[in-house]
C-alpha cells in the first residue's frame, strides 16, 4: 500500500513541534492528542444521532439554564476522560459543570495545564443535522505545582492561553489549534481515523464580505451596534461591498468560516441578555486566542477580549470577532 508520506498526522504533526525544543516535556502535546482521541469518539456519536436513542433532551437543566442534550453529556464525559487519564491535566472546567474538577492524583497534581471547555456547542442544531463543534482552552497552572490545582487556575485573563482549539463536526470533521506559534487545521480522514494537517499556518484574512449576527435580534441592540449592522447592509461595489450576512447558530461553524474566508461575527448584548450570551472561559476567550494568532482581532465591544481578568467560571461576555480591517471599521461605530 502507498502511504503518502507528506500529509501529516494530529499526532506525527504535535511530535515534529516537539522535537522543535529539545527540553520540552511533552507535556502540551500530549494533551493536544488527547483532544483529538475525545473528539473522535464524539465525532462517532454525533454521525450517529439521527439514529441512535442518545438523540434528544436528557431531561436535565445545566448550570446556564439550559436544556442538557444527551450528546452533550457523552461529550463532556469524553473529554474530562481523556483529560482525566491522561498525563498533562490537573483539573478541568467545563460548560456544563457548576464547578471545575480536581484531578485530585499524584500525576495530575504534577500536571503543568489545567484545561477548560465546551463540549458540545451549538447544540440546539443537533437535532437537525447542522454542523455543532467542541472548543477548548489550556492555561499553564499558577498554582503549585505538585499541590491540587485551584480556582485561580481556571481564572486567568485569556492572554494567558497556552494553546485553544476547535472541534467542527461538520461536512467533515475538523480540529483547529493554535499555540502562539501558529494556527494549524487537521481534517479527518475516515479512511485510517485520524486527523491530518489539511491546513497548515492558517491566517484570518484581514479583510471579508461575511457579517454574522442573529438578526432576529436587532431591535434589542445598543444604537451603535445597529448603526454598524446598518452600514455592512448598505455596503455596495462603491464602499467594499456588498457583504453578505451569514449565520448558522453553531458560534464554531460561524467563526470558522470566517477565519477561513474573512468575516466578522457579532454576539451583542441585549436588552433580553444585558450580559451577553457567550461564555467567556469557554467560548470567547478560545476563539479570540485563536483568531488573534490568526492575525484577527477580539472585543467585547469596548476591550481586548483576551485582556479581561475573569471572576467566575461562567461569566459571560459579549462578542465582536474576526478580520482586522473589519475589526478597525466596527470601532469607528462603536467609538462613536
Ligand atoms: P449553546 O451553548 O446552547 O450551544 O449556545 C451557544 C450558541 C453559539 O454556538 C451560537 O453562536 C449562539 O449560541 C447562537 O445563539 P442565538 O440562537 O441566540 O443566536
Amino acid at each position: 500500500m502507498n502511504v503518502n508520506r507528506k500529509v501529516l498526522t494530529l499526532d506525527e504533526f504535535t511530535i515534529q513541534q516537539l522535537r522543535m525544543f529539545p527540553n520540552a516535556t511533552g507535556e502540551l502535546s500530549n494533551l493536544l492528542r488527547d483532544m483529538g482521541l475525545a473528539a473522535k469518539r464524539v465525532n462517532v456519536e454525533v454521525n450517529k444521532a439521527g439514529l441512535v436513542d442518545i438523540l434528544g433532551d436528557a431531561g436535565t437543566i445545566n448550570v446556564q439554564g439550559e436544556d442538557v442534550k444527551k450528546l452533550d453529556i457523552f461529550a463532556n464525559n469524553q473529554f474530562m476522560g481523556v483529560l482525566r487519564h491522561g498525563i498533562s491535566c490537573a483539573g478541568i472546567g467545563s460548560e456544563e459543570m457548576d464547578e471545575f474538577v480536581v484531578f485530585d492524583d499524584e500525576i495530575s497534581n504534577n500536571s503543568k495545564y489545567v484545561c477548560l471547555f465546551d463540549p458540545l456547542d451549538g447544540s440546539g442544531n443537533i437535532d437537525v443535522n447542522v454542523s455543532i463543534g467542541t472548543i477548548f482552552s489550556v492555561y499553564r497552572r499558577v498554582s503549585e505545582r505538585g499541590k491540587p490545582c485551584t480556582k485561580e487556575d481556571f481564572l486567568q485573563p485569556g492572554r494567558k492561553q497556552v494553546a485553544a482549539g476547535y472541534i467542527v463536526y461538520g461536512s467533515s470533521t475538523m480540529m483547529v489549534y493554535a499555540t502562539r506559534r501558529g494556527v494549524n487545521g487537521f481534517t479527518l480522514d475516515p479512511s485510517i481515523g485520524e486527523f491530518t494537517l489539511s491546513h497548515p499556518d492558517i491566517k484570518c484574512p484581514e479583510s471579508g464580505k461575511v457579517y454574522s449576527v442573529n438578526h432576529g435580534n436587532f431591535f434589542q441592540y445598543e444604537d451603535r451596534v445597529k448603526a454598524y449592522i446598518d452600514a455592512c447592509q448598505k455596503k455596495n461595489r462603491d464602499n467594499g461591498g456588498p457583504y453578505t450576512q451569514r449565520y448558522i447558530g453553531s458560534m464554531v461553524a460561524d467563526v470558522h468560516r470566517n477565519l477561513i474566508k474573512g468575516g466578522i461575527f457579532m454576539y451583542p448584548t441585549t436588552i433580553d441578555k444585558p450580559k451577553g450570551k457567550l461564555r467567556l472561559l469557554y467560548e470567547c476567550n478560545p476563539f479570540a486566542f485563536i483568531v488573534e494568532v490568526a492575525g484577527g482581532r477580539a472585543t467585547n465591544g469596548k476591550q481586548r477580549i483576551l485582556d479581561i481578568q475573569p471572576t467566575e467560571l461562567h461569566q459571560r461576555s459579549s462578542l465582536f470577532i474576526g478580520s482586522k480591517n473589519m475589526m478597525d471599521e466596527l470601532d469607528t461605530y462603536l467609538n462613536q
